[in-house]
């Protein structure tokens, strides 16, 4: 493939063997204003970048590499409505979805700004006459709790967003998301619930999900079960989705539904009506403001010079780690318990986009496509796998997320958790070497041997990279920007390893055999079709059903 054997490849895989050399804690001793240089000051947004495995060369090379795959013409080409969503031949607008309203851009002859408009105004719509209580379900009563039954993207992104920003939640309507085809879970929602007083929102982009087509159906028939007569379901179950037939047939009034298209990805629809119980929780100005975060967010990606565009800025150190230093993993760190959603999410938007094995044109990548993500939020994590960020052989690259005004200002809670933040990614940057450990240990008057003995127990390597994302406060805006901050950014790695980020091929095969072993659990006949480990399986849980 030319990317690896382009000269700027190259040019940074030797200037990896230098790099390798240096540690962060000289990097910063040698250079006081280490920080100034590697940090974006962005409206109430700061990146410190200062803390990874880089100098001011390899910043130009990884620029270098951004300008040789003609980064800044993909990007336009992707705001303007290009089908770079090659393998289903469609456009990637989820950033239309938040630009105000009057720009011109059509897709398929349809004027997507009037287009949106129209949708916004129906969830406005919806969300005034539900949170007011004009809405009222079958008995005459106010709705209490809206449950979005969807999966994947259609899931994923609202969950995550109602959990951050609850303290803005005006308070009128419990949200509450089902998702996984495990009985459990639809089970256990709907005992909390009332069924005179509940929304449904079937959220799906196909409609022919089957996880969410069942729990759907699950919900319809509880709630037939109370409220008897099939005409009250227009009155508690509305749908998001591309597949207008499909919802009728599902007998939702298309009154009810909230449409969105197919330029919008699942994993990047939670500015569409998929965020109607968002839109529900908060309310619709909160919904707005979220929009207006990310729109503000993709202003800066479009107009900022490529070394102070923190989306790009945040990609192409991932793929130096994840390609010259042969690093496959990412933790996303958030410190802010209402974030704890944030990596699911993100797992989602990263993996399910770039974790690709050919490029565009088919050909098979040469090189790795993408870290795995995950994470929990501080401190939690600091006493469950901080041990491995900080002693493991090898290092793991690490986001810090901290918004600097908490929603709960109690004692010094926020001051210790901080604290915490700060100390973290300065011990994975510093470490603890030899001398200082030793130090450490005589001055506690640690006897010899057991000094010896202790010593490379207690001895950091430090050198482990980080970035720090400081918010002035999670608010509907900040939240916006920082979830297109990540889109972006994972535009951006796509962009640069010429994988398709917007399809996700790889979700079908489980999907098609669980299509064919479904039957088989249900039948009479001893399974012998596949391999011994599969049949064997089947074969056991299909005795375990019978008894
Ligand atoms: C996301 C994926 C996937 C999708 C779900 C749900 O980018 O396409 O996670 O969102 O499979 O699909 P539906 O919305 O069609 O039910």
């Amino acid at each position: 493939m030319a990317l690896l054997r382009s000269a700027v490849w190259s040019a940074l895989e030797s200037h990896k063997q230098e790099v390798e050399k240096l540690h962060l804690r000289e990097l910063f001793k040698g250079d006081t204003n280490r920080f100034e240089q590697f940090s974006i000051q962005w409206g109430s947004l700061m990146l410190d970048y200062s803390k990874n495995r880089i100098t001011s060369r390899t910043i130009d090379l990884l620029l270098d590499l951004a300008r040789s795959v003609e980064l800044e013409k993909k990007r336009d080409g992707m705001f303007a409505g290009e089908a770079i969503n090659s393998t289903e031949n469609r456009a990637v607008l989820h950033t239309a979805l938040r630009r105000p309203s009057g720009y011109s851009l059509e897709i398929d002859g349809l004027d997507l700004s009037s287009e949106i408009g129209d949708v916004l105004r129906q969830m406005k719509d919806c969300c005034e006459r539900v949170i007011s209580g004009i809405w009222k379900g079958y008995t005459g009563k106010r709705m209490t709790d809206v449950v979005n039954i969807g999966i994947g993207g259609s899931d994923l992104g609202p969950c995550m967003v109602t959990e951050a920003l609850r303290p803005f939640a005006h308070g009128c309507l419990q949200v509450h998301f089902v998702s996984n085809i495990d009985g459990t879970h639809i089970s256990e929602t709907l005992k909390k619930l009332n069924p005179e007083t509940t929304l449904f929102i079937i959220a799906s982009k196909t409609f022919t999900t089957q996880e969410t087509l069942t729990n759907a159906m699950c919900a319809r028939e509880w709630f037939l079960t109370n409220a008897v007569d099939q005409s009250h379901i227009a009155k508690h179950f509305v749908a998001v989705s591309t597949n207008r037939s499909k919802v009728v047939e599902f007998g939702i009034d298309e009154a009810n539904m909230f449409r969105f298209w197919d330029w919008v990805g699942g994993r990047y629809s939670l500015w569409s009506s998929i965020g109607l119980s968002i839109a529900l929780f908060l309310g619709f100005d909160c919904f707005q403001e979220l929009l207006n975060g990310a729109y503000a967010m993709d202003e800066h990606f479009c107009n900022e010079p490529l070394e102070g565009n923190i989306p790009v800025v945040l990609a192409l150190l991932g793929v130096w780690y994840n390609n010259f230093f042969d690093v496959s993993s990412h933790a996303v760190i958030p410190y802010d318990q209402y974030l704890h959603r944030f990596p699911a999410y993100l797992q989602q938007l990263d993996m399910e986009s770039n974790g690709k094995r050919v490029d565009k044109q088919g050909s098979t990548v040469e090189h790795a496509t993408g870290p795995v993500i995950w994470g929990e939020p501080g401190t939690n994590s600091q006493h469950a796998f901080f041990q491995l960020l900080h002693q493991s052989p090898n290092f793991i690259p690490a986001d810090f997320i901290v918004p600097l005004k908490t929603q709960n200002p109690i004692g010094e809670h926020h001051d210790i958790l901080l604290a915490n933040c700060f100390a973290q990614t300065e011990a994975l940057m510093k470490g603890k070497n030899e001398q200082e450990v030793r130090q450490e240990l005589e001055a506690a008057s640690v006897e010899h041997s057991e000094l010896e003995m202790l010593l490379p127990h207690k001895v950091f390597p430090g050198n482990r990279p980080t970035n720090t994302i400081l918010l002035n406060e999670l608010t509907p805006f900040t939240l916006g920007s920082l979830i297109a901050m990540y889109e972006h950014k994972v535009f951006v790695q796509g962009v640069i390893w010429g994988v398709n980020s917007f399809d996700q091929w790889g979700v079908e095969l489980g999907k098609q055999l669980a299509k064919a072993i479904f039957p088989e659990i249900q039948g009479d006949i001893t399974v012998s079709g596949h391999d011994s480990s599969t049949n064997a399986l089947i074969n056991a849980y299909r005795e375990a059903r019978i008894k």
